[in-house]
């Protein structure tokens, strides 16, 4: 059984991710006036005009050209917390037809490492404050430090240019992509462990863009309370394809301003709604958690807020409900997204009939559910919910096997995740088959933290898992050891001191959202499959079967 999405297909234009929002803005009956701020950070105020965005994005665009030489399809990382000029750089890349990579800004330099690295980064753009991170970095990797630029407009140091200083009013080649084209042409690379392994590049193309902002536009305006010319948050991650395509794109679609917020803090969120009149806001399921428990929000005046989209995680049916309770005036729904997916396939309606549901499907999407063996299934039949659709990413970046694992002949694409839908089109997420662990929203690749738990002297095998942690509505990351030296970690004592030792190890070398909050346990064995694959179901079901005692 195939499902199609309610909403008749739409048009989508064949043309690069530069050309449509350009001409999405010059077209738009809320951006005529170049004056109207689109992004406004809310703890400084600082602002950028849609006029600024577009000539500074052309003017940069001419400088990657001519000033700094940048080739058709050069990788340029963004390095960054939310910032006004974010949008700038990015534009800037795709206009001059490059490739963007946006990066993490929480990475360690070896995470920032294994990313240039495998994307091929030959310029990084960083934020004023990550100007010595990349800098570290991008030594390790061979990248000149006149390959750095500040993203910020104002000189930083002597060395370091900014972004802005490559502003020229030469002529350029702008990115002009054959109708062809835009479906073979990947406009960014966004990291993913997808269902196993590492981190890999997410070749989305300039189609798989255009495409999911037309379907998430018009499925708004049909069916949902974010509505056109409206005033957005901030919040979300711009290096994730959650934020990526939500406010640095779609919100240039919908003619929607964004708050932007360096990091998450719940007292400039609860300032903002107010002071700038925000409508909407994307958020995950801890922030609606937050939202509930905070003793702060009682004293805010979030009138002006109307609606509420939530995902990149799952949102527990009794907070949604408590939610609903708390805060009738605003309408919570969720959404599902995936980086394959760049990113949507799914949204609620603003009345959905089902408050647990992932929505229904957006236009020009189809869906169908797997069993372990390949079988297609029924309605109200749990399997691996799988995608078709023109979002489906290309593939992952000089991996052709785990691509070939992931999107199927039929060209589905196998999400890792399962559920159901029901005969009313709504669909369900209840559980994970792939490895990925999300902390707060964020990917932690279990095989990335094993492969640095092992590094440990002495650990003799590992195996990573998510554990619930129900009080703060999130997986984290938890390891099982074999200790090299049993003897040595008989009692509990000697336990905990390993224990506590392999933790401060693993945090150390890795981003804050990837450390061991889990903690370590001690085993005598990793379940293992003949072929020697970690049998991480039995893991699981370990660790629930623990829970419940
Ligand atoms: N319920 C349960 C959900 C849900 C979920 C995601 O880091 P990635 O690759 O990507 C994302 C993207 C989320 C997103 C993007 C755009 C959008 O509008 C939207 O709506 C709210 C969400 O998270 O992780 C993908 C994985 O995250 C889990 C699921 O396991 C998926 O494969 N996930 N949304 N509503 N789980």
């Amino acid at each position: 059984m195939i499902l199609k999405s309610f909403i008749d297909p739409i048009v989508i234009p064949e043309v690069d991710v530069a050309a449509f929002l350009i001409d999405t803005i010059d077209q738009s009956p809320y951006w005529q006036d170049p004056q109207r701020p689109v992004y406004i950070d809310a703890k400084t105020g600082e602002t950028v005009t849609i006029g600024e965005l577009v000539s500074n994005a052309t003017a940069i665009a001419s400088g990657w050209q001519n000033v700094a030489r940048l080739p058709r399809g050069a990788v340029v990382a963004l390095l960054s917390p939310n910032d006004v000029h974010y949008a700038v750089a990015l534009l800037s890349v795709t206009l001059a037809g490059g490739m963007a990579t946006p990066v993490n800004p929480a990475f360690t330099v070896d995470e920032l490492v294994h990313q240039l690295k495998d994307s091929g980064t030959t310029f990084i753009v960083a934020d004023r404050d990550f100007l010595e991170i990349a800098g570290q970095a991008a030594s390790k990797v061979g990248i000149a430090a006149s390959n750095i630029l500040a993203l910020q407009p104002h000189r930083h140091s002597t060395s370091t240019k900014s972004l802005y200083d490559l502003r020229c009013d030469r002529p350029f080649r702008r990115l002009s992509l054959h109708r062809d084209e835009v479906h073979t042409t990947t406009a960014y690379l966004c990291y993913s462990s997808g269902t196993t392994g590492r981190s890999k590049g997410v070749e989305t193309t300039h189609y798989n863009v255009v495409a999911n902002a037309c379907q998430v536009r018009t499925f708004n305006r049909l069916m949902t309370s974010v509505q056109d010319d409206r005033c957005w948050i901030g919040i979300l991650p711009f290096y994730h394809i959650y934020g990526l395509h939500t406010l640095l794109h779609l919100n240039l679609v919908q003619g929607c301003p964004v708050v932007s917020m360096r990091k998450f803090d719940m007292l400039n969120f609860l300032e903002s709604v107010p002071k700038y009149r925000i409508n909407y806001a994307h958020l995950v399921p801890p922030i609606i958690l937050w939202l509930l428990r905070h003793p702060a929000v009682k004293g805010h005046d979030l009138s002006s807020l109307v609606g509420i989209t939530c995902g990149a995680a799952p949102l527990p049916l009794a907070l949604a409900k408590e939610f609903g309770h708390r805060f009738s005036s605003i309408a919570l729904t969720e959404g599902y997204g995936m980086t394959e997916l760049s990113p949507v396939s799914h949204l609620a309606p603003r009345e959905s009939r089902y408050i647990n549901s992932i929505g229904v499907l957006i236009p020009n999407t189809e869906a169908r559910f797997v069993d372990d063996n390949g079988r297609v299934l029924g309605y109200n039949q749990t399997g691996e919910l799988c995608i078709r659709g023109p979002q489906v990413m290309k593939g992952y970046l000089n991996n052709p096997e785990a691509t070939r694992a992931t999107i199927d002949c039929k060209g589905f694409l196998h999400t890792g995740d399962v559920g159901h839908v029901n005969e009313d089109g709504y669909f369900f997420i209840s559980d994970r088959k792939k490895e990925l662990i999300k902390y707060k929203g964020f990917q932690v690749a279990p095989a990335e933290l094993e492969a640095l738990v092992i590094t440990h002297p002495q650990v003799q095998d590992v195996a990573v898992i998510g554990m619930h942690d129900h009080e703060h509505v999130t997986e984290v990351p938890k390891a099982f050891v074999v200790s090299a030296d049993p003897s040595s970690v008989r009692t509990e004592v000697e336990q905990r001191t390993l224990a506590a030792d392999i933790v401060q190890f693993v945090n150390c070398r890795v981003a804050n959202h990837k450390r061991l909050r889990g903690g370590v346990e001690f085993v005598s064995e990793i379940p293992r499959s003949a072929t020697g694959k970690i049998l991480r179901r039995v893991l699981r079901n370990r660790e629930q079967t623990n829970a419940k005692r």
